[in-house]
């Protein structure tokens, strides 16, 4: 299918010339910042030069081109090699100077490629195996977008996912849980290239790394082949018989680190530093490259390269034309791609978002699979599932199918019992414009997810997950499984929205906020055990979630002696410490704060209305550890929280045990006002 062009009419010395060109610009590149890793793009170079001058459709005048092939650099560490093609291909954002610029201030070129940057890096990578398990979810993003818009005659998706990763980002375990789902799911569209240097940072991959890799990814059901990086052609065969074989293809590249560095070349020296003036030098001339200045680009080899300008032009054109073909024979399709295409949400989804009945206690879990499902129908782009927590996590669509290898239009995923992969594969997933995608797991299984949800924030990607048994009150299971410190975890990720909801309706807005938010990832906590559905005729209306915080009751008279803060299945218990104090004349108002972020997005004036600054006596109850709670209650509230782990009991015997009952609300509002 998509070659571009046959090594056969390519003149070899032209090749090898452009091939040194990436070298140089690599050696240059951190030897001017005096910092980098030189050595994977000098032993990736000629690879990385067949996959993007021979094969790879995009389009730099448009980086953002729907059906383009997507390029993930997983080992980011050899960054100059992704920035030193996106600048000889034609991207504008990548000039010369940038390249000069490298791991400077303000500079588009940071230390490892960061996609919130420009538009032309399609993903955040650095941190080993993410990159890779980040390529899986995109491939699934490219299926589920075929089996959506792809008609017969009619094919608007085919494209790609190439990436390059390293020895490292194979060692990690998340590059495994991601390879085991793709083998399963049978991602045909995933090649990649493993630049099998046998090098890392403490030296020869016989220290730690001895399998078989081949073996490995053959038995998790992909398509394996092993070549010599530096030939040309094998390079070429291997990525055809790739694209031809429906399984995911891991291409095991033998290269050099350093290649071409008379004395770092196939050692660990030349992964992380400059080479030193001299050895540059040294390498220039073993290469072969008669030119003295630094960064020099020979201008055959940037015309080579710029060809695909031209080509990327073409492609994007003759996709477009495709699309009108396709507007005439599937005008609805079509105009819902549009739709999908702009960014927008399509409208009235909100009207369908659900309204539950006071005094129906129901767990916050439910009411999310019930908010879920009534949302489903009118949002195709949100598609999602749970690392085998299901039941639990209560993330099924109903009658909306299971995305399989034989049903790539099924939107219910099995992640297996993968939290890391999930979250990984997630950001894939968003990466794909514009499917927003959720995962459920345990909230105590965060800390197995961390390292994608932390990088969801950075880059800004919608992000939705559906944490749930989200305190002690999940019971029996006990303190393995009883989060204490996550809820204040996710509130130390900048960029991350986190919702508490303390009843079904709250719940139903909490997804609201979550759609809506299309900046960063939303994390929900929700309940196992089932709460009390609040009257909203008596108190205050769940769209109150929206501003983070609100007022949900106010003492009769109005006079305020003190503020109860509390979130998630707390919130009823401060409702009822309301009324017990109530009868003792002490006036209480109840704020229910379900995400500190979204409360910390209003203004003054509307924080002042909420918590009003001469009310200094605050009590703040939620079921985890108080850090972080004292911005609310101040110097002189008080706070109770979860300051050890928890214990396996019935969660009613818990939340007494812990002190999260009404009657020790009240004794700690007496200790606050003095009484
Ligand atoms: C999760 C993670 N752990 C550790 C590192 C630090 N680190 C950067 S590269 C690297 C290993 C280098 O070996 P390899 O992946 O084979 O790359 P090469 O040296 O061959 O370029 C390590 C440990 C990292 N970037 N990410
Ligand atoms: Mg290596």
């Amino acid at each position: 299918m998509s070659t571009n062009q046959s090594a056969l009419d390519q003149s070899p010395a032209l090749d090898q010339l452009s091939i040194n060109t990436i070298r140089t610009l690599a050696m240059d590149g951190v030897q001017k910042a005096n910092s980098g890793h030189p050595g994977m793009p000098m032993g990736m170079a000629a690879p990385a030069y067949v996959l993007w001058t021979r094969f790879l459709r995009h389009n730099p005048k448009n980086p953002r081109w729907a059906n383009r092939d997507r390029f993930v650099l997983s080992a980011g560490h050899g960054s100059m090699l992704l920035y030193s093609l996106l600048y000889l291909t034609g991207y504008e954002d990548y000039t010369l100077d940038q390249l000069k610029s490298f791991r400077q201030w303000g500079s588009l070129t940071p230390g490892h490629p960061e996609s919130e940057l420009t538009p032309s890096v399609e993903t955040t990578t650095g941190p080993l195996g993410q990159g890779f398990a980040n390529g899986v979810g995109m491939a699934i993003g490219a299926e589920y977008l075929a089996a959506c818009f792809n008609r017969p005659g009619h094919e608007l998706f085919d494209y790609h996912i190439y990436a390059i990763c390293s020895d490292g980002d194979l060692m990690e375990g998340v590059a495994s849980e991601a390879a085991s789902l793709a083998g399963h799911l049978k991602l045909g569209r995933l090649i990649y290239l493993y630049d099998d240097n046998r090098i890392t940072i403490d030296g020869s991959t016989d220290l730690a790394y001895t399998e078989n890799p081949s073996q490995r990814f053959e038995a998790y059901g992909w398509h394996v082949q092993e070549i010599d990086g530096n030939d040309l052609a094998a390079v070429e065969t291997a990525i055809r018989a790739a694209q031809a074989d429906p399984r995911p293809s891991l291409i095991r590249t033998h290269t050099h680190i350093g290649f071409g560095s008379p004395n770092r070349q196939d050692t660990s020296k030349a992964h992380g530093e400059p080479l030193g003036v001299e050895e540059v030098k040294l390498s220039k001339k073993n290469l072969g490259w008669p030119y003295e200045e630094d960064f020099y680009v020979p201008t055959e080899a940037l015309a080579n390269f710029r060809r695909a300008v031209d080509n990327g032009q073409r492609w994007q054109t003759e996709w477009e034309e495709k699309f009108d073909a396709y507007e005439k024979a599937h005008p609805e399709l079509a105009s819902q791609w549009r739709v999908w295409a702009s960014g927008q949400l399509p409208e009235g989804w909100q009207a369908k978002l659900p309204q539950f009945p006071p005094d129906k206690p129901m767990a916050t879990r439910e009411a999310s699979g019930k908010t879920l499902n009534a949302l489903a129908a009118s949002l195709p782009m949100l598609i999602g599932g749970s690392a085998d927590l299901r039941p639990s996590n209560n993330t099924f669509l109903e009658g909306l199918g299971e995305f399989t290898a034989e049903n790539r239009a099924g939107r219910n995923f099995h992640f297996g019992v993968r939290e890391h992969g999930m979250g990984s594969v997630m950001n894939g997933i968003a990466l794909t414009a514009p499917l927003i995608p959720y995962g459920g797991t345990f909230l105590i299984f965060y800390d197995y997810m961390r390292p994608p949800v932390r990088l969801a924030a950075m880059m800004g990607l919608q992000t939705i997950y559906v944490y749930t048994h989200d305190s002690i009150g999940l019971g029996e299971d006990g303190p393995t499984h009883q989060p204490i410190e996550q809820l204040s975890g996710l509130r130390a990720v900048p960029n991350l929205t986190m919702i508490r909801p303390a009843d079904a309706n709250e719940t139903a807005m909490a997804w609201r906020a979550a759609i809506e938010n299309h900046h960063g990832p939303t994390a929900l906590a929700l309940t196992r055990q089932k709460l009390p559905t609040i009257d909203r005729t008596k108190f205050g209306p769940a769209e109150g979630v929206l501003r983070g915080a609100y007022v949900l009751a106010d003492p009769p008279d109005g006079r305020i002696d003190v503020i109860l803060i509390a979130t998630g299945s707390e919130v009823s218990v401060a409702v009822e410490a309301r009324d017990l104090l109530a009868k003792e004349g002490i006036g209480a108002r109840v704020v229910s704060m379900p995400s500190w972020e979204l409360f910390e997005r209003q203004s003054p004036d509307y924080h002042e209305t909420v918590l009003p600054s001469q009310v200094t006596a605050r009590l703040a109850i939620e079921a985890g550890v108080a850090l972080g709670w004292k911005q609310y209650v101040g110097d002189r509230g008080d706070v109770i929280s979860m300051e050890r782990y928890g214990a396996s009991a019935p969660y009613q015997v818990l939340m007494e045990k812990f002190g999260f009952t009404a009657a020790n609300a009240v004794a700690r509002v007496h200790a606050l006002l003095g009484k």
